[in-house]
């Protein structure tokens, strides 16, 4: 019996080298022209696009090209005066994931004064269920991810202790599935992404002894494809931002060397865009700062030294984290 894989095929004139300079000409023209149609379309989640690119400048040590205090006053005008929470743009919404965004690139750039803390404190706090997961928004959807944001946003101001962590951990593993992967909420389906929510939100709690790490480790190892890029769970494409999801979560659980090293590298540099610069989903493909930044913190963890190095837990730089006197669990076995 033959089993079919879906997968890509890497060409021979693909990019081979790390196109740097492009990297850094792609992200810092990006959104120049603030009338450009994707420009325009990626508006509701402009935060996390901000959080995307200076991560990834960052990592180049490129980060004085981007208009730092326009990102510091446009954060301000995006906090919710009421709520406390912080929205995408001005006059949306606050939502979870938006202030996490925020909070990392303050924390970047050394300002979390900029921010009424107190009210971000709050906002998290507010979204806090009775079984210890959270709210996205004032809407009421659960995921694990909304967990991780909370743990990470509060970890960065320093103010984990306002939840109640036993709680936020045992719900994260009350979803944890029959194969140690972890999904959305108690019964989803295992998924690369939400395992590195899920393993990441355990590293900043201090709990990574209650993974099973061999058996998850074995999982995400699986997600390699003969094209050396992985997917996010069984039977799907590679995707490039993987090699972060997959590999944040071995880098946690200390299994980073499971994996074909070398030609997860090839793929990763087989998205590049050696015209525009920046990366893609998968070869071939129009990049976005999203795989941009996911493609250069993969080459990072991978040990790509001409990258700073990325911490895989907050996929911030690791100087940063540093800084902030964080440090989070990773296993040693
Ligand atoms: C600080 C890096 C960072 C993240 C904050 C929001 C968040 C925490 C993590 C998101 C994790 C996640 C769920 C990633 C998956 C993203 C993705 C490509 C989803 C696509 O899902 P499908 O089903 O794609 O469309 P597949 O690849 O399964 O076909």
């Amino acid at each position: 019996m033959s089993f079919n894989v879906k997968d890509v095929i890497l060409k021979e004139d693909r990019p081979k080298t790390l196109l740097l300079q492009k990297h850094s000409d792609y992200l810092a023209t990006y959104g120049q022209n603030k009338d450009d149609y994707e420009f325009c379309m990626t508006e509701y989640l402009r935060m996390s696009g901000i959080y995307w690119s200076l991560t990834a400048m960052e990592l180049m040590d490129q980060s004085s090209r981007m208009p730092k205090e326009e990102i510091i006053e446009f954060i301000t005008s995006c906090q919710d005066k009421e709520s406390g929470g912080i929205s995408a743009s001005i006059g949306h919404d606050p939502h979870m994931l938006y202030t996490l965004s925020a909070v990392q690139v303050l924390a970047m750039y050394d300002r979390l004064d900029a921010i009424d803390v107190d009210g971000v404190v709050r906002y998290i706090l507010s979204l806090q269920q009775e079984d210890g997961s959270f709210f996205g928004d004032m809407w009421g959807e659960v995921d694990t991810r909304f967990s991780f944001c909370a743990v990470m946003a509060l970890s960065l101001l320093h103010r984990l202790d306002a939840i109640n962590i036993n709680k936020t951990v045992d719900f994260v593993l009350s979803c944890m599935n029959f194969d140690s992967g972890f999904g959305s909420k108690p019964g989803s389906e295992s998924h690369a992404g939400l395992i590195y929510c899920c393993v990441g939100t355990l590293s900043i709690c201090n709990r990574m002894d209650a993974l099973r790490a061999d058996e998850l480790a074995w999982w995400l190892c699986e997600r390699q494809l003969p094209s050396g890029g992985l997917n996010g769970r069984p039977e799907k494409l590679p995707d490039l931002c993987y090699s972060w999801w997959v590999m944040s979560s071995l880098s946690m659980l200390n299994r980073i060397h499971w994996v074909d090293k070398k030609s997860l590298e090839q793929f990763i540099l087989a998205c590049q865009d050696s015209e525009t610069g920046g990366f893609s989903d998968r070869p071939g493909d129009i990049p976005d700062p999203f795989h941009t930044l996911f493609g250069l913190a993969g080459l990072s963890l991978l040990g790509d030294t001409s990258i700073k190095s990325v911490n895989p837990t907050y996929c911030m730089p690791q100087e940063t984290i540093d800084k902030l006197k964080l440090q989070p669990q990773v296993l040693h076995i």
